[in-house]
C-alpha cells in the first residue's frame, strides 16, 4: 500500500470517518465498525488527500465528463473535474418543476462518457439508479468510482448491469492497516471478520423492486393505501382524492360489488396518470398449478392488471413459481411488463400460526426466487422487534408493514397496530394503511398526514 493510500486511512480513523464499536445499521444489524465519510469535506487537508488520490484513479480511466452522487461526493466529483479539467454535471435530488426545468445541472452540449463518483459502495442500488438517470438523461456511463469498498458483491452486481467499480481502499485493506498500527485489537479485527463473513447477502432488485423505489422517489412517499371497500363508486372517489399522495394502491379486488373488467381498466388508467402501482392482495397460497389459473384466469384476470401481488408460502415455492411461470399467451398484450410478489413472512394480526421458523424459510425462499420476489410482508411488536426481523431481509429486497395507524391499538377482529414512525424507523420501507386513511373524515388529507410522517421516518433512517 502506498504511503499516500496509508496517510488517507490513518486520516479517515482520526477523524471518526472510520469507528470500530457496536454500531446499530439502518437494517437494524449490529455492526462492529462505522463509516461516515460526510465529515471528511470539513478536513481540508485530508480531503485534498482523497480527491488527489480519486483523480490519479480517475485519470487512468476512459471518460468526458464526471458526475458525484449527491451529497457527500459533491464536492470531490467538483474537485476531480477541477484537476483533470473534466465537464462537471450535477442532479438534482428532486426535478425542478419551474424555469428551465429537469434534473440535470451542467451544459448539456458537454454530454458523453460520464464517470459516477460516490462516497461508499454498500449494495449498488443508488449506482444502479444515477446510472439509469444519467442515461436517460443522454449520458452513456461505464465506471463507477468509489472511496470505500465496503460491499459484499458490489463489483459482480454494478457488472451485471455493464458497469465497473474502481474503489481507492476496501474495507479490508482500512482494517488490515489499522490493526497492523495498533489502533485495532486483534479480538476486533476477528470480530469484523466474522460481521463481514456472515453479513446478510444483498440481492440485486428485480424490475419491480426498482420500479417500485422510482415512484416512491418521485412522489416522495412510502405510503401503500390499502383501498378496501366494496362499493365501486367509493373505491374511485377516494382513490382520485389520495392518487397524488401513494406509491401504491392495494386492492382485494374479490370485495368488489358487481365487479366487471372496466373497473381494473379504469384503475389501470388511473395509475399511469397519476404514476402509482397497483397491488393486489390476493394472498395466494394454493399450489402452483392452481395459483396460476388464480392469477391468470377467472373473472379477475389480476395478471393483466395488477403490477404486483401477494402470496403465501404454505404451500412451498411452487405457488412463486406458479405466479410467474405463465406463458404470453396467458397475459393480455398490455399487462404490466414487469410483476412481482411480496410474501407474507410475519402477519398483523393477534394470534396468528406464523412461527420464526417459518418467517425465516419464507425470507430464504424469497432470496432464492428474487427475480419474482420484490420484498415481504411483515409486522413487529415494537421497533426493536422490527429491526431485528428486518436484519434477516437481504438488501435490495423490501419490507412492506400493514397494521399501521396513527397511534398504537387494535380493532375488535385482532388486528393490531403500530405507529407509522414504529414501523418505518424499525425497518419498513412501506406503510400499507387502509381504515387509518379510508374511515378519515377527509382521506386526502389523512393521506397527506401518513405520508409526511412515513417519509420523514424514511429519510431519517
Ligand atoms: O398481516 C397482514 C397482512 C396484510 S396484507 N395484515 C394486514 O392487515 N394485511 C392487509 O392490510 C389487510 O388485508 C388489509 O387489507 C390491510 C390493513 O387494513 P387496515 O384497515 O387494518 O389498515
Amino acid at each position: 500500500m502506498d504511503n499516500r493510500k496509508k496517510e488517507f486511512i490513518r486520516g479517515l480513523f482520526d477523524i471518526g470517518a472510520v469507528k470500530f464499536g457496536s454500531y446499530t445499521l439502518k437494517s437494524g444489524l449490529e455492526s462492529p465498525f462505522y463509516l461516515d465519510l460526510r465529515k471528511v469535506v470539513s478536513h481540508p487537508k485530508l480531503h485534498n488527500l482523497m480527491c488527489s488520490l480519486l483523480s490519479e484513479k480517475a485519470d487512468e480511466l476512459d471518460f468526458d465528463c464526471i458526475m458525484g452522487i449527491p451529497y457527500t461526493a459533491l464536492p470531490s466529483a467538483a474537485s476531480i473535474a477541477e484537476r483533470l479539467e473534466k465537464p462537471l454535471f450535477m442532479l438534482r435530488k428532486e426535478e425542478k418543476k419551474y424555469g428551465a426545468g429537469g434534473i440535470l445541472v451542467g451544459d448539456p452540449e458537454l454530454k458523453g462518457m460520464c464517470l459516477i463518483v460516490d462516497d461508499l459502495i454498500t449494495t449498488g442500488l443508488s449506482k444502479f439508479e444515477t446510472a439509469d438517470t444519467l442515461r436517460g438523461e443522454g449520458f452513456t456511463v461505464k465506471d463507477i468510482l468509489v472511496v470505500v469498498d465496503r460491499s459484499v458483491r458490489g463489483s459482480e452486481e454494478l457488472a451485471e448491469r455493464g458497469l465497473v467499480l474502481h474503489a481507492l481502499v476496501s474495507l479490508d485493506e482500512i482494517v488490515y492497516l489499522l490493526s497492523r498500527e495498533g489502533s485495532l485489537s486483534d479480538e476486533k479485527v476477528a470480530e469484523i471478520k466474522a460481521f463481514t463473513a456472515g453479513q446478510k447477502t444483498s440481492i440485486e432488485p428485480n424490475p419491480l423492486t426498482i420500479k417500485l423505489l422510482e415512484v416512491m422517489k418521485r412522489k416522495q412517499s412510502n405510503l401503500i393505501l390499502s383501498l378496501d371497500t366494496e362499493d365501486k363508486d367509493e373505491f374511485f372517489d377516494i382513490l382520485e382524492k389520495t392518487a397524488d399522495r401513494i406509491a401504491m394502491v392495494k386492492t382485494h379486488v374479490d370485495i368488489i360489488q358487481g365487479f366487471t373488467p372496466d373497473f381494473t381498466q379504469r384503475l389501470r388508467k388511473l395509475s399511469e396518470e397519476k404514476d402509482f402501482l397497483i397491488f393486489e392482495d390476493r394472498k395466494f397460497a394454493d399450489i402452483g398449478n392452481t395459483v396460476k389459473h388464480q392469477f391468470y384466469g377467472g373473472i379477475y384476470r389480476i395478471a393483466d392488471w395488477a403490477d404486483c401481488v401477494t402470496s403465501h408460502l404454505i404451500a412451498g415455492e411452487g405457488t412463486v413459481k406458479g405466479l410467474f411461470g405463465g406463458s404470453d399467451e396467458e397475459r393480455s398484450s398490455d399487462s404490466p411488463e414487469h410483476q412481482a410478489a411480496f410474501l407474507l413472512a410475519r402477519m398483523s394480526s393477534k394470534g396468528n400460526l406464523i412461527t420464526e421458523e417459518y418467517s425465516k424459510k419464507v425470507i430464504q425462499a424469497g432470496k432464492s426466487n428474487s427475480e419474482h420476489v420484490s420484498g415481504y410482508i411483515g409486522h413487529g411488536s415494537d421497533v426493536e422487534d422490527i429491526r431485528k426481523f428486518k436484519s434477516l431481509i437481504p438488501e435490495g429486497q423490501l419490507l412492506l408493514m400493514p397494521g399501521v395507524k396513527l397511534e398504537r391499538g387494535t380493532d375488535n377482529l385482532g388486528q393490531q397496530y403500530l405507529t407509522a414512525e414504529e414501523a418505518v424507523s424499525g425497518g419498513a420501507d412501506c406503510i400499507i394503511v387502509g381504515r387509518g386513511i379510508i374511515a378519515a373524515a377527509d382521506p386526502a388529507e389523512m393521506a397527506e398526514v401518513y405520508r409526511q410522517r412515513a417519509w420523514k421516518a424514511y429519510s431519517e433512517r
